[in-house]
């Protein structure tokens, strides 16, 4: 028991320190937190929506784009079983993305370098149990130092660990630093449905709500995964995800671009991905939001550019929007600056976002990276 009360101690100063920290970092915020009521949170009609009435907006009474095929504003691919929704395996999904494709192959890796480890480390541990037993070596030996094992079992360690640093860390890099992009789409989260705006396409929206258990088994879809409408965009163009939420923080993740980025009300963060396969993925909201939580799943339908365009003009025909009006506009906000980014950093901590003193300008975009980028949950 003596020796108990010393890391006991420890534990509860950590716990101390930690929680003393917190309550640091969350100070200089308490002004300019999360959108309240006060604060009103911009909706995609450009109207101010109290968190109450973002709370009350629930899937009953959706604002569904009208479709010219079936009421559904999808193009209409059909989901394949072996692509883009869970598999039942212990693997993680086939990934359609150049990055998926690399981190996926960076985590079999590191699980081959850690199981190399455990097992050189276990069969040290029993050679050791064995041979050095008091049976089979009455005598020990009184040796204290070893110079070689000793420089051994740093610098191995070491090389591994750099080993690991090199691509993790350019693999890092690569995700936070998305080419220019091609298509936009803004998600956005509600207790509990997903939201969809493409403000480059004349900012038509739509709601994704999920469907029922017999409506997913008549389309041939997975259940708990199928929503009535889809994000849709074109095979391998760069798609910039704007991920933000009107209530509670949500998380907009697809495991099979490898893609997963917080939505926090009040805040607009940013994920992209380039889809290399047409079809049909699956993902979830993946931050815990509420009592439906499980039900606002997230379908992305990766098409041909053609059969994108073709699905756009008809958004822009349901939602009256006159695409000749859009180009115009284009040519009259090209001499306008470029908004400024402000990177919050790698950490995205609460002490980094603005204050209400030093908040950036309307409209600035401020970059979260995506500390949790790997699709498991
Ligand atoms: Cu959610």
């Amino acid at each position: 028991m003596g020796r108990l009360t010393p890391i006991a101690a420890a534990f509860a100063l950590m716990l101390a320190t930690g929680a003393g920290a917190q309550s640091l970092q969350e100070l200089p915020n308490s002004g300019a937190g999360p959108a309240t009521a006060e604060d009103g949170v911009t909706t995609s009609d450009g109207g101010a929506m109290t968190q109450e009435e973002a709370i009350a907006a629930t899937p009953d009474d959706p604002a569904v784009v009208p479709s010219a095929v079936g009421g559904l504003a999808n193009a209409g691919t059909m989901s394949d079983a072996a692509l883009g929704q869970p598999l039942g395996g212990y693997n993680i999904q086939p990934q359609v993305t150049a990055l998926g494709k690399r981190a996926d192959g960076f985590n079999i890796a590191l699980l081959s370098i850690m199981a190399v480890v455990t097992l050189f480390v276990f069969g040290l541990l029993a050679w050791a149990m064995l041979k050095f037993r008091r049976k089979s070596n009455p005598v020990p030996s009184k040796t204290t130092h070893n110079v070689l094992i000793e420089v051994l079992w740093t610098v191995v360690p070491v090389l591994i660990l750099v080993g690991i640093a090199v691509p993790s860390f350019a693999l890092l890099l690569d995700q936070y630093d998305p080419p220019e992009a091609d298509v936009t789409v803004k998600a956005i989260g509600h207790q509990w449905y997903w939201e969809y705006e493409y403000p480059d396409e004349g900012g038509f929206a739509f709601d994704a709500i999920m469907l029922s258990d017999e409506e997913a088994a008549a389309a041939n879809e997975p259940r708990l995964l199928a929503t009535d409408n889809r994000v849709v965009v074109p095979v391998g163009a760069t798609v910039k995800v704007l991920v933000t939420s009107v209530d509670v923080i949500h998380s907009w993740a697809m495991p099979a671009f490898w893609v997963k980025m917080d939505a926090v009300p009040g805040k607009i963060n940013e994920t992209w991905f380039n889809a290399e396969q047409t079809g049909v993925y699956y993902g979830q909201c993946s931050e815990l939001c509420g009592t439906r939580h499980a039900f606002m799943p997230i379908v992305v339908e990766v098409v041909e550019p053609a059969q994108y365009a073709a699905w756009v003009a008809a958004r822009q025909e349901d939602a009256g929007i006159d695409p000749t009006d859009l180009v115009e506009e284009e040519i009259a906000t090209a001499d306008e600056p470029d908004v400024p980014t402000v990177d919050a950093g790698a950490g995205g901590e609460m002490s980094d976002l603005p204050t209400a003193d030093t908040a950036p300008p309307a409209g600035t975009v401020v970059e979260q990276s995506n500390t949790e980028s790997a699709p498991t949950n």
